[in-house]
């Protein structure tokens, strides 16, 4: 791996694309290497997971348009496929993920941003799909995962004028969740991310995945997810120990992920 770098900081795993030269612009060697990397990581072991971007400036400036410009109608579906494809298999994976936007996140980098469950963001970032001023459409998932975090209207504003937000407004937006001086970013999120790593890693993980599928469905198909989140977790030692110890009155001694 040369584009995609992944190391291990305790329980949490870090995902860094690599191109700083080209500010992180996702190419298909990129997606292939996330690819990769996300079939690679020990989801028993880790219990979540941080994905940036290498440098200062940049988190992804977007999917590389020096590899997109001669595309044809066949390879830029296939183009947009392959990308959708690493994109759901992150949205889908079983840890928690965390994006920690360092930078410039438009087009292929929002829409990295936006697979993530949690984005926290830097003072520099700038979020934004800035497809239609190249003649082509979002392709990683924008035209779809843009409305359902930040509302239909403003997802169809941002699309349509091609316009970028800097981070104040993306906070405004619910497009981040937090904003940081950037040399606060990287510890502000592996701070949340080992919160979230010293909870019930079973109970983390179904209450994911209950949330990601049921934003798709129906509520009343999108509940019985839940349902089924809920009743998994009483098959583990990890609800016993939880509850056991706040009926005893302690903190519980530590989650074993069974
Ligand atoms: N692709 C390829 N190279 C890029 C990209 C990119 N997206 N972004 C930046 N670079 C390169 C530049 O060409 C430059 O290279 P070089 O030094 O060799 O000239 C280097 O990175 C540094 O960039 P700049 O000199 O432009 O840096 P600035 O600080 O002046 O500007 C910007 C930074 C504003 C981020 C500017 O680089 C820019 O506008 N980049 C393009 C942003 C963009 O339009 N992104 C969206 C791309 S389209 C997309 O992502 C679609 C996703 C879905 C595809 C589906 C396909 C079917």
């Amino acid at each position: 791996m040369e584009m995609v770098l992944f190391e291990e900081k305790g329980l949490v795993g870090v995902i860094t694309i690599n191109r700083p030269k080209v500010l992180n612009a996702l190419c298909s060697q990129v997606l292939d290497e996330l690819n990769e990397v996300l079939d690679s990581i020990d989801t028993k072991k880790l219990r979540c997971l941080v994905v940036t971007g290498a440098g200062e400036k940049s988190f992804v400036a977007g999917a590389d348009i020096s590899e997109m410009s001669t595309l044809n109608k066949e390879q830029g579906e296939a183009f947009g496929k392959k990308g959708n494809d690493v994109f759901l298999k992150l949205e889908a994976f079983p840890l928690p993920t965390v994006a920690a936007v360092n930078g410039f996140a438009l087009g292929g980098g929002c829409e990295l941003a936006m697979a993530c469950d949690i984005r926290y963001c830097s003072e520099n970032a700038m979020f934004g799909q800035p497809e239609v001023g190249l003649g082509i459409t979002p392709g990683f998932g924008g035209t779809q995962r843009l409305a359902r975090i930040v509302g239909t209207g403003m997802a169809k504003e941002l699309v349509f004028s091609a316009r970028n937000i800097k981070a104040p407004e993306a906070l405004r937006i619910g497009l981040v969740n937090a904003v940081l001086p950037a040399e606060e970013l990287i510890p502000a999120v592996m701070k949340l991310a080992n919160l979230i790593a010293g909870n019930a890693p079973i109970a983390v993980q179904a209450a994911k995945k209950a949330m990601t599928e049921g934003i798709s469905l129906p509520i009343g198909q999108a509940v019985v997810c839940e349902e089924k989140a809920f009743g998994s977790c009483f098959a583990t030692e990890d609800q016993k120990e939880g509850m056991g110890a706040f009926l005893e009155k302690r903190k519980p001694t530590g989650f074993i992920n069974r």
